[in-house]
């Protein structure tokens, strides 16, 4: 499987890394659109949330928790953050591993202008 993600995860590739357990890691985005820019990516390889199935759920519960426990730890929740998901070449997602960015560190705009 020649997937970036699944490199970084195994950590054939390296990354900055924020968090990690035995299902889940974060790390900083290379390219971050805030002051604070994490991905957050299931070890386990699902090409987008839309692959994903009844039995992924308990470990999409973690990645969202492990978003959490990354912004808390980055010092951005009290002052709020967001966490989003693209799916699919219309959302502009790059990375056919499901992740979930977590972006925060200043007022963000709208999602849409
Ligand atoms: P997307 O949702 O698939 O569009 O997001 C992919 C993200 O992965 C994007 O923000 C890139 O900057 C980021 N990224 C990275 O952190 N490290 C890499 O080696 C590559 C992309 I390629």
């Amino acid at each position: 499987m020649d997937c970036l993600f699944c490199k970084i995860a195994e950590g054939s590739i390296p990354s900055r890394k924020v968090y990690e357990d035995e299902h889940v890691l974060a790390f900083e985005d290379i390219q971050p659109q805030a002051p604070v820019h994490l991905l957050v990516i299931p070890k386990k390889h699902i090409a987008s949330l839309d692959e994903a199935g009844p039995e992924d759920a308990e470990l999409l519960g973690r990645v969202a928790l492990a978003a959490r426990q990354a912004a808390r730890d980055a010092g951005i929740a009290e002052s709020g953050y967001r966490v989003i998901t693209n799916i699919g070449k219309d959302s502009g997602q790059v990375v056919f591993h499901v992740h979930y960015h977590v972006l925060g560190g200043e007022p963000l705009g709208p999602l849409v202008a």
